[in-house]
């Protein structure tokens, strides 16, 4: 096993910088630069120099001993000043150390993985740690960090294994009598463990959407003050507002925190009848957009003379409150009135929406569990005929089985694992 390096912290200026070892030769690695004994396990503040003698760097170097790692291999950290210069020169030192060469992205992670540390789930929770940005994505990672998938994933396959060895047990002893009836609690099991599984996959949907962010749109007649809202509501002039009706013809698009949700807001071209060529597209591209996203947001006295249907928690607002002389509540992006309030508006109805996410957090989750469901509801449907078929049966548990295995990684993955790690950062 090669013994591998990289610089774990961010690329550029920082105070301090961390450079992290994984493998056998680690630890003779971090004492070849800092010139001396190293406990196994600790840390020390040492001068560290270059093999021949010139400094390097003050720098705290830390070891860990395997198994009891990130990586489950022995390991070393170095924390140094955080420049370009300093860094460069150390893993240049490092990589002159035999039997050293520089991690791949991922590297780090795939060893904890193949070395039992975290299973599958996990990783992708880490991937969406380094990846998470605001508070929703950050406790949506932190869960599946945990371990919790794998917990479920576990239960369920508990249950599962109960149910197939109970079939297994009449099967085994068919030519003699059974003083019991082991369907009911079969199909119980079975029941229970489908049930979770039919709410876990209908919330992936929504997890995703935390993971990658909520598409928000704002669409309404031309000039009704679209891109001055959104230019409001993201704090700097992301799209060119006037007085001309079709200013906007692309979309424009903004991601932002909205209390704590990732958002991605849309503005679009005014919706009305016209002539133009160029500003039809723009409107043609603002419809199919609108339509898909998770929330509309309708700036117009009337939502429904837009040709777009108001779905359910699609908000309207009146727009230019600032003019109005009756005091309906609507929004100015000029003046700001109203804008707080419709933000607390969209954060509630997507809030709402997340109510529904469970724990498991990607289509693959979703593929697997799916693959679950369907050989349990065949295995329902073979245990109607009775005992003869109860091997089927087993069957199809086993397969239902297998498939909550690979949510976790214990089966069928080596295919993925490369699509995994290719999200990965350097270092990690
Ligand atoms: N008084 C007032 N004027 C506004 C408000 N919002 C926008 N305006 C003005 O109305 C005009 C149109 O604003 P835009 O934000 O470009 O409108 P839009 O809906 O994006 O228009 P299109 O891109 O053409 O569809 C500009 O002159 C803005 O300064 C508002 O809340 N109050
Ligand atoms: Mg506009």
């Amino acid at each position: 096993m090669d013994t591998i390096f990289a610089l774990a912290s961010a690329q550029g200026k920082a105070g301090v910088a961390v450079i992290r070892l994984s493998g056998p030769q680690s630890h003779h690695a971090a004492r070849v630069l800092s010139g001396g004994e190293l406990p196994l396990r600790g840390m020390r503040l040492r001068e560290l120099r270059t093999p021949d003698g010139s400094r390097l760097d003050d720098g705290l170097v830390l070891t860990f001993e395997g198994p009891y790692s990130f990586t489950g291999e022995d390991v070393a950290e170095f924390q140094i000043h955080g420049s370009t210069a300093s860094v460069n020169a150390v893993m240049h030192s490092l990589s002159e150390i035999r039997g050293l060469r520089l991690a791949e992205p991922g590297e780090f992670t795939r060893r904890a993985l193949e070395n039992g540390k975290m299973d599958l789930a996990q990783v992708e929770g880490l991937a969406d740690l380094i990846d998470a940005e605001t508070e929703a994505q950050r406790r949506q990672a932190q869960t599946i960090l945990a371990g919790e998938l794998g917990n479920l994933a576990e239960r369920w396959r508990r249950d599962l294994i109960r149910a197939a060895s109970l079939l297994e047990a009449v099967i085994d002893f068919a030519d003699e009598e059974v003083p019991t009836d082991v369907s009911p609690e079969v199909r119980s099991l079975v029941a229970g463990v489908m049930d979770d599984l039919e709410r876990e996959a209908q919330g992936v949907k929504i997890a995703e959407r935390i993971r990658s962010g909520f598409e928000v749109a704002i669409v309404g007649p031309p000039n009704a003050g679209k891109s001055t809202l959104l230019n409001a509501l993201a704090g700097r002039d992301a799209a060119i507002t006037s007085e001309y009706a079709g200013t906007t013809r692309d979309i424009i698009e903004v991601r932002m925190d909205l209390a704590g949700l990732p958002v991605t807001l849309l503005d679009t071209a005014g919706l009305r009848e016209t002539e133009d060529h160029v500003e039809n597209l723009g409107i043609a591209l603002a419809r199919s957009r609108a339509e898909n996203a998770d929330l509309r947001v309708f700036l117009a006295e009337k939502p429904d003379d837009l040709g777009i249907a108001m779905k359910a928690g699609d908000i309207h607002v009146l727009p230019k409150s600032d003019l109005r002389v009756d005091d309906t509540p609507g929004v100015s992006g000029k003046t700001g009135q109203g804008i707080d309030r419709l933000i607390h508006n969209i954060s509630s109805v997507l809030s709402g929406k997340t109510a529904t996410s469970g724990i498991a957090t990607r289509e693959r989750h979703r593929v697997a569990m799916l693959k679950s469901l369907s050989a349990l509801s065949d295995a329902l449907i073979v245990l109607e005929s009775g005992p003869d078929l109860y091997d089927i049966a087993a069957e199809e548990l086993r397969t239902a089985i297998r498939a909550l295995e690979s949510l976790v990684g214990r089966v069928d993955v080596e295919n993925l694992l490369d699509e995994i790690f290719a999200s990965f950062c350097l270092g990690k």
